[in-house]
């Protein structure tokens, strides 16, 4: 009889589901595309885990309105963000057997299947975002979006995530001494949970969505990000101690499956690689424009922005120098040199 019942309750979760249709797309192909295509469109899936409006939604929307222009709607990239197709590590997995067949994610998250990428987001690695773009945008930016095809994923484009930082729910960190024992939460890497200890934090390993729940219930205390993640998920609400300390940057990319892509023709291919050159270009724009809007509303919603002078913030520098050291990182080293060396 329970099995009867289970049974029952499937299909009528099914008839549910398909009923709703699922996770919907958000809406990037209402408008037409300039002539009608001549085949049949093939339809993809992006996923993002960021919210309407946020810089990589509106970089992965430009990328798909691109593609579907350019292939005269031959192609159609549906985006869906806020997670819906599940958390960034479940979507990695997707994209990389090709349930999901493009997604939008950072260096970290990427690290677990592809340790090399570490070697991107070592702490104060870059000397500013112009340091960071053109390593990027030149060989080495190259050689580290083919550098998952073994896995099944290969990056098309560096989309802007900025620098990440330090907020709370306890006390202003004006010091590293101040982060002394503070329960963080980081992306689930050794990387940064080495770079929260050497600070004198308490690294805790956590998904993103969990974050708002885990810091109103005291789980952990705080976590690190850029602006327009802290503000789009409401952290201020439960963390109002924000210090600039721009510990890492953590670059992110669209990545398409390595069997979607092969089953593109060369022209394809070279249209998508194209768009996604654009859309990063848009979509780095649009970063700057927003990451300056959200510090402006982060200060007038009441948050303590604390900036660090030039003597705190060598403080932070010289804090995590031991990480360089560290025989799980200098297996990087020739490449985070070359990385240092780019004028
Ligand atoms: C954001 C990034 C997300 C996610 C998040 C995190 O900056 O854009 O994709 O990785 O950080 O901390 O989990």
């Amino acid at each position: 009889m329970k099995k009867v019942v289970s049974v029952l309750l499937t299909l009528a979760l099914l008839f549910t589901l398909s009923a709703c249709g699922g996770p919907k797309p958000t809406d990037s192909s209402t408008a037409p595309a300039a002539s009608e295509p001549a085949k049949a469109p093939r339809v993809y899936k992006l996923a993002d885990n960021h919210p309407d409006g946020y810089p990589t939604v509106l970089g992965d929307l430009k990328f798909a309105e691109i593609v579907k222009e350019k292939t005269n709607g031959e192609i159609v990239i549906e985006v869906y963000n806020n997670a819906v197709l599940g958390d960034e590590k479940v979507a990695i997995e997707q994209t990389q057997m090709g349930d999901i067949h493009f997604i939008r994610v950072g260096t970290n998250p990427l690290a677990s299947i592809n340790p090399i990428m570490n070697a991107l987001s070592m702490p104060y690695l870059y000397r500013d975002r112009d340091h960071c773009f053109k390593v990027l945008d030149g060989e080495i930016g190259e050689e580290f979006l083919t550098s998952m095809v073994d896995d099944g994923l290969l990056g098309l484009s560096w989309f802007d995530s900025g620098a990440r930082n330090f907020y709370n729910s306890k006390r202003e960190v004006k010091t590293v001494a101040d982060l002394k024992g503070l329960k963080i939460r980081v992306q689930e890497t050794k990387l940064m949970m080495d770079l929260v200890s050497s600070l004198g934090g308490a690294p805790t390993p956590m998904a993103y969505n969990e974050i708002y729940s885990g810091i109103q219930n005291g789980v952990i205390e705080g976590a690190e990000n850029n602006w327009p993640s802290y503000m789009s998920q409401s952290h201020n609400e439960v963390a109002p101690y924000f210090t600039v300390d721009q510990h890492t940057r953590a670059p992110e990319m669209i990545l398409v499956n390595t069997d979607v892509w092969n089953s593109f023709s060369t022209d394809e291919q070279k249209i998508i690689k194209e768009a996604a050159l654009e859309a990063a270009k848009f979509q780095r724009d649009e970063w700057v424009r927003q990451e300056k809007e959200y510090e402006k509303q982060a200060v007038e919603k009441g948050v303590t922005v604390t900036y660090l002078s030039p003597e705190i913030f060598q403080q932070f520098v010289d804090a995590v120098q031991p990480i360089y050291s560290d025989s799980e990182y200098t297996k990087y080293s020739d490449i985070i040199n070359r990385i240092k060396n780019v004028k």
